[in-house]
C-alpha cells in the first residue's frame, strides 16, 4: 500500500487526491478571493484585518507597480520584512506577475545579502531597512529598492495570473557542507502540491485560523503557515515578533484554532507557566528542529496537546508528517505525505525522496545538483529509520548543520569567519546539545592570544547574522586530525565549566 494513503480521511479516496489542483498558489488564492471577496483573510497589529476582495485589489496595484519598476515573469524580487498585510501583498504581487520571489532572512549582515544578490540578480529588492539598501545598491546600483508598502510609481493595467504549475516561484537561500549558500529553485507546482498534501493531511480548511508568529522568509512561516492559508481561505494572524503572552493572547482573542511552531516556542510557552492555554486549539504543529520527547510530553501534559511533528526541507517543502488521525509519535516526524516517497540509501541510511514538491535543482549551479540527486531522488543529507508502522525517524545528518532555533547554521561559514581573525591561525565549528535552542554554535581555535567569548561573538556578529554568533569558544593548543589532516569534529568536546 502506498505509505502516503494513511493520512487520507475516510471520505477521499486515492484516485480523488490531485496536488495539482488550481494549477499554482497565485490562481487558487485569486479564485478565492474573486468569489469571497468580503471574507477576512490576513490580520496584522497594525493594519487589522484584510479581506479577499482587498488583497486582489492590492495585489494588483502592487503588481503594476512592480511591472513598472521593470519587473517581468522570471526576474527576481528580493524581499526581506518583518510580518505584516504589507508584505503579504508584495508577496502575492510578485507572484501573480510571475516574478521569481527571494524570500530572505532580515538578521543577514552585508556579505550575506551581497551574496544572495550578485547570486541571484534581483530587479527589485523589497526592504525595511536603509542599511540593507547600502548593501544591496553596492553589489548594483541598478537594482530597485521599495519599502513593504512599495512605494514606486504605478504601471498601466497588465495581465496578471499567467504562471504555469512549472513556472519557478521561489528561491529560498540554504546551504551544503562547502560553499556559499545556494538558491534552491521551487516551482509553482512544487509549492501548491505540498499545501494540497497538507490540506488533506492536517484537515486545514476555511474554518481555521491560524496564530503565525514564524518568520515569512523561510518555508515554515512562508511555504506553509502563509500560502497554506490563503490556499485553504482559512485565516491568518501575523505577529511580527514571537512573544508567549502575545500569542496565547492572540489565540484566545482570534479564537483560533492552529498554531504552527519550531521546537523553541513550545519550550517557551512551557517555561511560560499557560501552556494550558494551547487546550483551546484544533492542531498544534511542530517542525524545522528536532522536537524532543521529553517537551512533547510536558506539552501534552500541560495542555492536553498532541503535538504533531513533521518533517521538511526549502529544497522539498514538506515531506513527511506524523497522522492528523491516527499515532502522533513523539521522537518520530510521521509517514510520507500525500505524493511523496522515502526510501533510506547506504549504509548510514540516508533518507532520498521524490515527489511533485521536490525541487528540481539549485540556482546556476549545475555541480551541486549532479551531487543532490541520485537516480532522480533527492539527497536529503538526513538520516533515518523506519519503525514498523512505516514511521521515519531522524537518527543524524550526514551534512554539517547545526539547527539553532530552527535557523539553520552551517559551521564552514563561522570557521570562514573566524579565521579572518588576526589572531586565529585555525578553527572548527560544531553544534552542541542546548536546552533552549536545541543545538548551540561552539567554536574551538588555534589562537596567539586568548579570544574571549565577547570578542568572537562580536567578530561573527558584525558578519554574520546574530543567530551564527557561537554560544561557546573555547582556545586549545591545536585541532584534532586524522593522517590526511581533517580535522575530527566528534573528538572536539566541550567542558562545561567555562
Ligand atoms: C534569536 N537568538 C538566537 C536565535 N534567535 N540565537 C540562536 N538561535 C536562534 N534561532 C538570539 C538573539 O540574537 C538574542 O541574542 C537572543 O537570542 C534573544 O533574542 P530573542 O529576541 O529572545 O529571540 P527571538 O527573536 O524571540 O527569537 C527566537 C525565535 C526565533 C522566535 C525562536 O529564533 C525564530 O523565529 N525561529 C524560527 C526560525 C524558523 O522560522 N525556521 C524555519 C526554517 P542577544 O541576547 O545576545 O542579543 S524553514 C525549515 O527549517 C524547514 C523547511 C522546516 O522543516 O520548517
Ligand atoms: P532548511 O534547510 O532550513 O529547510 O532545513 C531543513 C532541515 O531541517 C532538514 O534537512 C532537517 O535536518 C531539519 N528538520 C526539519 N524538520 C525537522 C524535524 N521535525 N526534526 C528534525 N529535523 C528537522
Amino acid at each position: 500500500m502506498t505509505a502516503w494513503l494513511k493520512h487520507l480521511p475516510q471520505t477521499i479516496a486515492e484516485s480523488e487526491v490531485d496536488l495539482l489542483a488550481g494549477d499554482t498558489l497565485p490562481s487558487v488564492w485569486v479564485d478565492r478571493w474573486m468569489r469571497d471577496p468580503q471574507r477576512e483573510v490576513i490580520h496584522d497589529p497594525k493594519q487589522g484585518w484584510i479581506n479577499g476582495g482587498t488583497l486582489l485589489a492590492r495585489s494588483q496595484i502592487a503588481a503594476r507597480k512592480l511591472a513598472r519598476a521593470g519587473v517581468a515573469a522570471g526576474d527576481r524580487v528580493l524581499i526581506s520584512a518583518s510580518s505584516s498585510v504589507d508584505l503579504v501583498v508584495a508577496h502575492t504581487a510578485a507572484l501573480r506577475l510571475g516574478a521569481i520571489v527571494m524570500p530572505t532572512n532580515g538578521a543577514y549582515r552585508a556579505d550575506e545579502v551581497a551574496h544572495v544578490v550578485s547570486d541571484a540578480r534581483p530587479r527589485v529588492a523589497i526592504i525595511e531597512d536603509a542599511e540593507w539598501g547600502e548593501w544591496i545598491r553596492a553589489v548594483d546600483k541598478n537594482i530597485v529598492l521599495t519599502p513593504p508598502s512599495i512605494s514606486l510609481d504605478e504601471g498601466p493595467d497588465i495581465s496578471l495570473d499567467a504562471v504555469k504549475a512549472s513556472h519557478p516561484a521561489l528561491i529560498g537561500y540554504t546551504s551544503g557542507t562547502t560553499g556559499r549558500p545556494k538558491g534552491a529553485v521551487l516551482s509553482h507546482g512544487n509549492l501548491l502540491s505540498s499545501i494540497r498534501g497538507l490540506e488533506i493531511a492536517w484537515r486545514w480548511t476555511s474554518h481555521d485560523t491560524l496564530i503565525l508568529a514564524l518568520p515569512l522568509f523561510h518555508m515554515h512561516g512562508l511555504g506553509v503557515g502563509l500560502h497554506g492559508s490563503l490556499a485553504v481561505g482559512a485565516k491568518a494572524v501575523l505577529l511580527p515578533q514571537f512573544k508567549v503572552d502575545q500569542v496565547l493572547n492572540a489565540i484566545s482573542e482570534f479564537k483560533a484554532t492552529l498554531f504552527f511552531g519550531v521546537p523553541t516556542m513550545y519550550s517557551r510557552i512551557i517555561d511560560s507557566g499557560r501552556a494550558n492555554e494551547l487546550d483551546v486549539l484544533r492542531l498544534c504543529v511542530s517542525g524545522s528542529a528536532p522536537l524532543s520527547s521529553s517537551l512533547h510530553e510536558s506539552i501534552q501534559r500541560e495542555s492536553g496537546q498532541v503535538v504533531l511533528e513533521r518533517y521538511g526541507m526549502t529544497e522539498t517543502a514538506m515531506l513527511v508528517s506524523n497522522l492528523y488521525e491516527g499515532a502522533r509519535k513523539a521522537g518520530s516526524v510521521g509517514i510520507p505525505l500525500p505524493g511523496v516517497e522515502i526510501r533510506l540509501e547506504g549504509d548510514a541510511s540516508e533518507i532520498e525522496v521524490r515527489g511533485p514538491n521536490v525541487f528540481e535543482g539549485y540556482w546556476e549551479r549545475p555541480d551541486a545538483n549532479a551531487e543532490a540527486f541520485r537516480d532522480g531522488w533527492f539527497r536529503t543529507g538526513d538520516l533515518g529509520r523506519l519503525d514498523e508502522d512505516g514511521y521515519l525517524a531522524i537518527t543524524g545528518r550526514a551534512k554539517e548543520l547545526i539547527i539553532s532555533g530552527g535557523f539553520n547554521i552551517y559551521p564552514r561559514e563561522i570557521e570562514d569567519v573566524l579565521c579572518e581573525h588576526d589572531a586565529i591561525t585555525e578553527c572548527a565549528v560544531v553544534g552542541v546539545a542546548d536546552d533552549e535552542w536545541g543545538e548551540a554554535v561552539a567554536a574551538f581555535v588555534v589562537a596567539d592570544r586568548d579570544i574571549g567569548y565577547e570578542e568572537a561573538r562580536d567578530f561573527v556578529g558584525r558578519r554574520l547574522a546574530h543567530y551564527k554568533r557561537p554560544t561557546h569558544v573555547r582556545r586549545v593548543a591545536s585541532l584534532p586530525k586524522n593522517a590526511l589532516g581533517k580535522v575530527q569534529k566528534h573528538r572536539l568536546v566541550l567542558d562545561r565549566d567555562n
